[in-house]
Order: structure tokens, then sequence, then C-alpha cells
């Protein structure tokens, strides 16, 4: 048995004394925190555990509401979940401390992800591996590595959450997806799998890309887009895909303004030019507002108060965004972060 699997059976043995354990997925979840938090309590059950699956936020995605209907997930939203101070919780597919991580009733004791996070210190466990393409894959891994066969349903959802968050294996993956992605689709019900992710809209959305289309601006190969109208949240990021299939765009970035906030939305295909690092630098560390993510796609907020920087006249204009972009780029040994794995 290797360290990665004894740490793992012996965080799950810690587990086992207590009454029910919650798996807490990110604010506005995604397929991939979903399906990860899924696979992760059937394996705990599997094993005799209780789980209670949670998320604050809103289920925005027709397909995600859909998998979750159709593979019969048991989600609840955390205010509807009677916690207590004396709950555990296991963060997926986020981390404890992150902004789009809510600080719910009870004690964090773990973090399973797959962003360029910095957990904090004294955890009973974490799992940080930010060269994986999505958290699906380190579940899968767990179900492997304990010789535990994956339920066919479980299986489905896992290869949704791989998919989306690779965009079919097209971005930000390693050899472990692969790996996953394979052992998935041998057990998945990909009838199911295809029907989930090709339907990502609603009619009423198409607005949305209508006003996408209407306001693009462009400069050096970035497309920027302030959205007239707010949509839902995890739409940004499907109109943000689209966008990239530009072939004059490398780096998109989508936003609206939505609860006295500007929301962004980016991605990359530029290798200079890690956007989960740029929207740390220009916004964490500027106090200015919050993001992260991936090289290749991110997300964040601008506050209020900072829009200045970003809009004027109504006009934006991006202007902190556009020039790191410009200095990257010129950088002439620039690339992105050297892939990390962290598991203690
Ligand atoms: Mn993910």
């Amino acid at each position: 048995m290797n360290t990665a699997t004894q740490k793992l059976n012996k965080f799950l043995q810690l587990l086992t004394p207590l009454q029910r354990v919650v798996i807490q997925a990110h604010d506005f979840p995604d397929h991939d925190a979903i399906a990860a938090a899924y696979g992760l309590a059937t394996l705990m059950q599997s094993m005799g555990m209780n789980t209670l699956i949670v998320y604050n936020g809103h289920i925005d995605r027709i397909s995600l509401s859909n998998m979750i209907e159709w593979l019969e997930i048991p989600v609840v939203h955390c205010n509807k979940a009677n916690l207590t101070a004396h709950d555990k919780i296991i963060t997926v597919d986020g981390c404890i401390g992150e902004k789009n991580v809510t600080d719910i009733q009870g004690e964090e004791i773990a973090v399973i992800d797959h962003h360029n996070v910095t957990p904090p210190k004294g955890l009973w466990y974490c799992d940080v591996r930010s060269n994986y393409g999505a958290t699906a894959s380190i579940i899968y891994e767990y179900f492997r590595s304990l010789n535990i066969e994956i339920p066919e349903k479980v299986a489905t959802a896992l290869l949704v959450g791989l998919n989306i968050d690779t965009a079919n294996l097209t971005r930000g993956f390693c050899n472990a997806d692969l790996k996953a992605f394979l052992g998935l689709n041998q057990i998945a019900d990909l009838t199911l799998v295809n029907r989930v992710c090709r339907n990502s809209l609603v009619q009423s959305e198409l607005k949305s890309f209508q006003q996408l289309c209407d306001n693009v601006e462009s400069t050096d190969g970035i497309a920027i887009v302030l959205l007239q109208e707010p949509c839902a949240k995890n739409l940004l990021g499907v109109l943000a895909d689209f966008l990239l299939s530009v072939n004059e765009y490398d780096i998109v970035i989508v936003a609206m303004k939505y609860n006295q906030a500007i929301q962004l939305s980016l991605r990359s295909e530029c290798p200079k030019v890690n956007v989960g690092l740029l929207l740390r630098q220009t916004l964490n560390q500027k106090q200015r507002g919050f993001g992260g993510g991936h090289a290749h796609m991110a997300g964040g907020m601008i506050l209020d108060d900072k829009s200045h920087h970003f809009i004027t006249n109504e006009h934006a204009h991006f202007t902190p965004f556009i020039n790191a972009i410009k200095q990257l780029r010129a950088d002439k040994n620039g690339s992105s972060q050297i892939p990390d794995i962290v598991i203690c």
C-alpha cells in the first residue's frame, strides 16, 4: 500500500466512529463538486458511515439539476441541513478560506481539491492535486486504491464532472485523468453522461449569448465582455468557453454586475497566462476582490468600491488585467506554475 493510500485509510478510520460526516461542495456547485461529493459519500457509506452532502448558493445549471435528479443524488442546501457545531466537514472541489466556500456550522476537518489552493494547517486530512483536471479523478483513485467497486451511478456522475471540468479532455488534465476517464467509461451509463453534458442551456439563456456577441470587445487577442443584464452565475463560464472557441481570442474575460460586485469568469489558452494566478495577483493581493482557480480557467469577483479601477463611465476596460496579461505575454521565461500535489 503506498503512502497516499495509507493516509486515506487512516483518515477514514478516524471518521468511522462519527455519527455523520458532512461533505461540502463549493458554493454554486458545479458538476465536478457534486459528483466528487457523491462519490466520496458513496465510498464512505460502503464502509458503514453516515454522510450528508451540502452546498450553499444555487444549483443554477440545468445540466447539473438533471444529473442530480436522474442519478438521485442526495444533496441538501446548508440552510436546510440542521448543521450543528459538532458536525465534521470535508470540503470537496474547494478549499476552506476561499471566497467560494461558505464557513458553515461545524468543524472543517479535511480538504480534497484540485484547485491551486493553500489549505489551513491542522486539518485531519488534505489532498490537493492542482495538476488534476477534476476532483472526480481523485475520488476515482480512492475507489481503486481501496479496492471498492464503483457503482454505475457514481461512475456516471464522476465522468460528467471530469468531462465538463476538462472540456472533454482538452484542458488542464494529466495522466491520472486519462486513467480515470478510461476506467469510468467502462462502468458509466454513457447515454446518460452524454444527455447531461449535451443539454447545458435552457432556452431563456440564449439571450445572454446575444448580449455576449453584441458587447464583446477585443484587444491583443483578449476578449472582454461586461454583460448588460446579469445571468445565472455558472452561465458565465459557459459563455466564456463559447468565446474562447473564437480563433482570434486566446484569453477571455466575461463579467457581470451581481450582488453589489462584479463577477468574473476567465479562460486562457495562452501558455504564458495562468488566469488563476492572474486573478490572485490582480485582485486578492491588491485587496480589490477575490479570485482563483486553474491556469486555463478561473473565476472571481471585483469588490464594488474597487470597480472604478476596471470600469469607467459604464465602460469595462479592465486595465489592470490587460496590463498584467501584456506583461506576462512579453515575459521570455513566462509560463504557468509547476504542477503540485500536496497530501497530508
Ligand atoms: Mn473541479
